[in-house]
């Protein structure tokens, strides 16, 4: 699957807002109940006539060949600090041939979820620098805690909050031992993750959770990252629905990234099996407008995904103007991000004969290791 490059409307253009009223703060603080009001519909806005799949328009290859490389490099960092969590308790940067002695007995973790997190956080990253922006990271599947874990080492924050993990083997040990280990930290992004608000064990929350952030915060930029498993809880289903309460003027923008790598632990999503056109229309019907960025050629999708976040950053910044100069009355059609990337991304394509990766099988720990049972892979 290659990244898909179409020719369709800019739906930026069109499809900015919707005829809706966004309430006042009086009539939001008049609810009887004490939350938040809806804004009434006065109209409904007809689906575009073609659909919208490749959305990101302007320049498609925004990155240099540095910074693409640059990109990749810090992704499979990351990529690498993870697996290091999930499996090494000893012989961190592989400065020796590895031995069974140097892999957990015990082998925990998520690795399905991680790639693709690791992804959006990298290139998230880069969107804060460009634009200067004052943005969170949720996650929803949160039980990717070696993606968020190891992002937040490598910046360098969870040094600042442990000073024991230093950014050197010693602490990179100390790092990957104390995954899913006795006295150590949780496999889920739990509150022990430097600068967490969202605990990552029970699904159906980051969206809740994420609107919760931006609502009086208005120079906020919540990027929520929602698992296709995820979205099939109840309170995610509905959670789509908050952008109905978000005033541009006076609150923080939440920025969606549906994270449609296909499964939910051993089943496919519901998601990943109705078809493009269904899922685009279903977010257009929740009223925001989605970008698809999707493939597994990682060249291909860095310069995708900056593409993308660089457009979607670029609307919300323009929504927000107009809605701060201008007084404009309408509800915004807010950007979403649709990423479709293999589950388990660049890790073992095949093990024992059985494909793993852009699989159900990747969902945690693809590869198991013992003295009697050495895994036969390919990675080709
Ligand atoms: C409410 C709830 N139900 C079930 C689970 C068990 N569970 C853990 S991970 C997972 C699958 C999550 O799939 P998805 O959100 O797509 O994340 P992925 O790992 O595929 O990125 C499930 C069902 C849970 N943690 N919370």
């Amino acid at each position: 699957m290659n990244v898909k490059k179409r020719s369709h409307p800019d739906p930026t253009q069109e499809d900015l807002t919707m005829p809706m009223r966004v309430p006042t703060d009086e009539q939001r603080k008049t609810d009887p109940a004490g939350n938040r009001t809806s804004a009434t519909s006065t109209d409904r806005q007809a689906l575009p006539e073609s659909s919208n799949h490749n959305s990101t328009g302007g320049n498609r290859e925004p990155l240099t060949p540095d910074l693409l490389r640059k990109i990749d490099a810090y992704w499979r960092a990351a990529n690498y600090v993870s697996v290091g969590q999930i499996y090494l308790c000893d012989n961190p940067l592989l400065r020796e041939p590895l031995k069974l002695s140097h892999v957990k007995q015990l082998l925990l973790g998520h690795w399905g979820t991680t790639p693709g997190q690791n992804f959006l956080y990298v290139h998230l990253n880069r969107v804060i620098t460009k634009y200067d922006l004052n943005m969170i990271y949720i996650s929803g599947p949160g039980h990717g805690a070696p993606a968020v874990v190891g992002q937040v080492y490598l910046e360098g924050t969870y040094s600042e909050v442990y000073p024991a993990i230093t950014r050197d083997e010693v602490g990179l040990k100390k790092l990957f031992k104390q995954f899913s280990f006795p006295g150590g930290i949780s496999s889920h992004v739990s509150p022990q993750t430097p600068g967490s608000i969202h605990e990552g064990g029970e699904l159906g929350y980051s969206l809740s959770h994420a609107f919760g952030a931006a609502f009086d915060n208005p120079d906020l930029v919540v990027a929520c990252v929602v698992g296709d498993g995820e979205a099939e809880t109840g309170p995610l289903a509905t959670a789509w629905h908050s952008n109905k309460f978000l005033n541009p003027v006076t609150d923080g923008v939440v920025l969606p990234i549906l994270d449609l790598n296909g499964y939910k632990i051993s089943n496919p999503t519901i998601l990943a099996r109705i078809s493009h056109e269904e899922l685009e229309q279903l977010f257009r019907g929740y009223g925001w407008t989605p970008y698809f960025v999707e493939g597994n050629d990682p060249d291909k999708m860095h310069q995708a995904m900056a593409a993308t976040l660089d457009r979607v950053v670029e609307q919300i910044k323009r929504i927000r103007q107009d809605a701060r100069t201008q007084g404009k009355p309408e509800r915004p059609r807010w950007p979403m991000i649709v990423f479709n990337s293999p589950k388990g991304w660049t890790g073992p394509k095949e093990v024992d004969g059985q494909p793993v990766e852009g699989t159900f099988r990747s969902h945690q720990v693809p590869l198991s290791v013992s003295s009697t049972a050495p895994p036969s892979t390919s990675s080709s």
